[in-house]
């Protein structure tokens, strides 16, 4: 992390009963579809960095490829491992050299957009090429953003966040993140068995709730695909090849839950999913780099999870993603 702009090799304080907290992340400004601001919507002016392995990241990744943002936004993606420097760019399969800003950590950005930055170095990050600075580093704001105020720009006529659901979608969001999207770290970075055993009880009772729901519709929300399910793929597709053994979420695999199993398989042979999961680039960064819960640094050489398995999710409604605003629906 960075502290008043230098570079420190601290891991994740935890609290005072051993518990993972994740920190804050510090840049929150707003790219605004009605031009007002200091970050006016605009085609190829802002850029994102990602990495394939980043549940976080994954989320915008998979925001601007279902809306079509490819050629609006730019996108470069970090090296999987993440070392002592932590994240960088080029020398490994599928990532990036920094051809944008020619930087060779994730860092040297942080610091150019405040030098005195304290805080950790993530991913995802919406960089403004005009300013040459960080819009914002929050994934959940980042996924909205593509997806209402970067509309006018989308190639794909289609909204994450319709109208009627708006309520839904942030409640949503909002029940996955706790016990699902941040228990699998939770469980992981726990440093006692107490503090374990409570994120672990904690996942699998929200993963049985969001089982049942998911008996009677189709998608977290009902009828269509929206944000809510963007949040909860990128945390299942890693469950039964990561989280189950490396932070181990062992009391079942997602395989094990007819739903979700077959809820998880439909997502990834939706058009945008299969094309921004890179399962190498996950199994590597999470037991390669988190080298405080897999010190030897090897990589597993299973398990096998047939993502392109048959699913059963048409008896619940066809395929759907609701129309963007303007657009009627045939
Ligand atoms: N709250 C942030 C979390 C982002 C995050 O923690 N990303 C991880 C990768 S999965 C990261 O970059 N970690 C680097 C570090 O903490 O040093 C978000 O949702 O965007």
């Amino acid at each position: 992390m960075l502290v008043d702009g230098e570079w420190r090799t601290d891991w994740y304080a935890p609290d005072e009963a051993g518990r993972f907290v994740r920190p804050r992340t510090r840049f929150h400004e707003w790219v605004s579809a009605s031009g007002e601001g200091r970050f006016p919507a605009e085609a190829d002016r802002y850029h994102l960095y990602v990495s394939y392995a980043c549940p976080w990241a994954s989320r915008t990744l998979l925001m601007r490829k279902l809306k079509g943002l490819e050629k609006a936004v730019g996108l470069t993606v970090v090296d999987p491992r993440m070392g002592r420097h932590g994240w960088g760019f080029g020398g490994y399969p599928r990532s990036d050299a920094d051809r944008l800003n020619g930087a060779r950590y994730l860092s040297e950005l942080y610091r150019r957009a405040d030098e005195h930055y304290t805080g950790r170095v993530t991913v995802p990050m919406l960089w403004d090429k005009r300013e040459g600075t960080i819009v914002n580093n929050e994934s959940r704001e980042l996924m909205r953003m593509l997806d209402t105020e970067l509309d006018a720009f989308a190639e794909h006529p289609v909204t994450l966040y319709p109208e009627e659901l708006r309520e839904q979608v942030d409640a949503t969001i909002e029940a996955l993140y706790e016990p699902v999207n941040n228990g699998v770290y939770k469980a992981g970075f726990a440093e006692n068995q107490g503090a374990y055993e409570l994120a672990c009880r904690e996942l699998f009772t929200a993963l049985a709730h969001w089982e049942r729901v998911l008996d009677r519709q189709r998608y977290l929300c009902g009828e269509v695909l929206t944000e809510a399910d963007v949040c909860f793929y990128t945390t299942l597709v890693r469950f039964d090849l990561v989280y189950y053994s490396h932070f181990k979420c062992n009391q079942a695999r997602i395989q094990d839950f007819p739903n979700l199993w077959n809820y998880l398989l439909d997502l990834y042979q939706t058009p945008g999913f299969a094309e921004t999961t890179n399962v190498d680039h996950i199994k590597v960064h999470y037991y390669w780099s988190q080298d405080t819960v897999n010190p030897s640094r090897i990589i597993p050489m299973g398990p096998q999870v047939d993502l392109l398995a048959q699913h059963d999710r048409d008896r619940l409604g066809p395929r759907m993603l609701a129309p963007a605003p303007g657009i009627t629906r045939h």
